[in-house]
């Protein structure tokens, strides 16, 4: 076989974000430029030859075709074997295992996870290493390094692979298997929840619950698993038909994007017990219970607080992260169950030392991410599961175990409030302004509320020392609470502008308030310290979660 050697040019824009690279379905079609970031991924990997490389994605427009395309480069790059989902299918967490289970050198997922799909949607692709995690800042970094110095890329004319037939091929000298995608997921699952409980809860006919996989990637493994395998009834699943568009929805869990399922358990006589969601590639998680919203960080908490109640953490954990702008409820789990506990920048990719080192079993995010050891990225229907496993166990409802969970550690207001598509310029303005301003904070009082302390959050990683700077700006109260601004690192235009907003309280008896109610205080400081409206133009958050 002769392998061609194609001549590009570099674009300059491929730079990866939070969590891969991350752009406008029609920027990827242009000429070359997935060829050129794939190219700049094989150009800094080493031991290529002969090695393994998982592939798949959340099945969103331009999936397939994206898919044909790196399996053609992997062939001249030298891989010895592809494992590939079956229609190019795996989610996020699924890829992971799978890199974990065949010793693979890595993974690429194709994926924009919770941004809209379609033509007039979004893209994007990101490479998970060895230990199926996210690549670290080191790597993206020297592949984005690679990709402003692409002047060829190599590719293997070969034809088409058939993604949606399970089986086995030689191209190129090169094995392809096209496998099954959720198995290996569900035997992962099977081995950490107790199935039979969950499955006598799901059966009982007196709980119900809804899965919305919102037209993504977690359809097939919500199907298999908590229909086929755990008995409940058809129909616990809704939108669980992957569409390349998402139905035209947009696929992130959270009550601004799954309103109908917002509305199935906030009806006012519904029967729904307990509702959950997913994202585009099946990574984040939404819970809920009869009209109760369970906040990703009072998930984190609850879930570590519970965690011997399944049986894949039966021994107990070793310790606990969340990233920077999650509440601080976690740590307080932490501190009672006498465990360590760490805060890490923003991206799944900050935890994978800590989960290697074997210095933390369960961690989290505010954006709807928590996941444990078992792999090495965020896992929606891990959560999932880990709740239908304690509320079998516990045979009590969602808001009773939240609940009770805040009466004994005292409960964390908690709200982040999204303002997209903000001219980049006047958002840099501000968080420059900002910038300014800190060291003049401390000290400053502002009604009730003192600022302890106020800075621009930088972390030093405890395994390898490496340090990540500008990581978001925090403000600090004498009470614990706290306002943190950061622009996110995963929208593909204009900036999106984060205002993340937290305030303790440990009075049960105060527990009720409305959360905004809650939060006024600091979100009028916010407005006041930010001049939000005066930068931005925006009078209001687009996104409230
Ligand atoms: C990604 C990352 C997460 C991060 C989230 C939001 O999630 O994997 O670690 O918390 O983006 O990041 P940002 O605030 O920078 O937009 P996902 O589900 O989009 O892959």
């Amino acid at each position: 076989m002769t392998i061609q050697t194609i001549k590009t040019t570099p674009y300059n824009d491929q730079k990866p974000g939070t969590s891969g690279l991350r752009k406008s379905v029609k920027q990827f079609k242009k000429s070359d430029y997935l060829q050129n970031f794939v190219q700049a991924i094989f150009n800094t990997l080493e031991g290529i030859q002969g090695s393994t490389l998982i592939l798949g994605g959340d099945g969103r427009y331009f999936n397939r075709e994206a898919i044909q395309i790196i399996l053609r480069m992997a062939a001249a790059a030298g891989f010895g074997r592809v494992i590939i989902g079956q229609g190019g299918i795996l989610s996020t967490p699924a890829a992971s295992n799978l890199i974990r289970q065949y010793q693979a050198l890595g993974g690429i997922i194709l994926s924009a996870s919770h941004n809209a799909g379609g033509p007039e949607g979004d893209f994007g692709i990101k490479f998970n290493i060895a230990n199926g995690g996210p690549a670290p800042e080191s790597l993206t970094e020297a592949i984005f390094a690679a990709s402003q110095h692409i002047h060829e890329y190599h590719i293997a004319p070969i034809n088409p692979v058939p993604l949606d037939k399970l089986g086995a091929y030689e191209i190129s000298g090169m094995q392809v298997e096209v496998i099954d995608s959720v198995s290996a997921y569900e035997e992962l699952m099977e081995s950490l929840f107790d199935f039979d409980k969950i499955a006598a809860l799901l059966q009982s006919g007196s709980f119900k619950m809804r899965f919305d996989a919102m037209h993504a990637v977690t359809g097939p493994y919500a199907h298999r698993i908590l229909e086929e395998r755990l008995g409940a009834p058809e129909g616990t699943v809704i939108h669980g038909q992957p569409l390349a568009d998402f139905g035209g929805g947009h696929p992130d869990p959270n009550q601004a994007h799954a309103k109908e399922l917002m509305s199935l358990l906030y009806a006012r006589n519904g029967d729904i017990d307990f509702g959950a969601a997913s994202d585009g590639d099946g990574d984040r998680n939404m819970i809920l219970g009869k009209q109760f919203f369970v906040t990703p960080s009072d998930s984190l908490a609850v879930l570590a607080a519970n965690a011997t109640a399944a049986p894949g953490y039966r021994n107990g954990i070793a310790g606990i992260a969340r990233s920077m702008p999650t509440s601080q409820a976690p740590d307080r789990v932490a501190v009672k169950l006498g465990l360590p506990y760490f805060e890490t920048p923003t991206g799944w990719k900050f935890f994978g030392n800590l989960l290697d080192a074997g210095k933390i079993t369960l961690c989290g995010e505010e954006s709807f991410g928590t996941s444990s050891n078992h792999v090495r990225e965020k896992d929606g229907l891990w959560a999932v599961l880990f709740w239908l496993n304690l509320l079998a166990e516990k045979q009590d409802s969602v808001s009773n175990i939240v609940r009770k969970h805040w009466a004994e550690y005292g409960r964390n207001y908690y709200s982040r409030h999204d303002y997209e598509e903000i001219d980049l310029k006047a958002a840099n303005e501000l968080v420059n302004a900002l910038l300014e301003q800190l060291p003049s904070l401390s000290g400053k009082t502002f009604g009730k509320l003192c600022v302890a302390n106020a800075d621009n959050f930088a972390y030093t990683d405890p395994v390898d020392g490496s340090v990540s700077k500008n990581q978001g700006i925090r403000i600090l109260f004498t009470d614990g609470s706290r306002i943190i601004f950061r622009l996110s690192g995963t929208g593909t235009q204009g900036a999106t502008l984060r205002v993340y907003l937290e305030k303790y309280e440990a009075d049960p008896s105060k527990h009720d308030q409305d959360v905004q109610e809650a939060l006024s205080e600091l979100i009028a400081i916010a407005e006041q310290v930010a001049k939000i409206v005066a930068f931005t133009g925006r009078e209001a958050a687009d996104v409230i979660t």
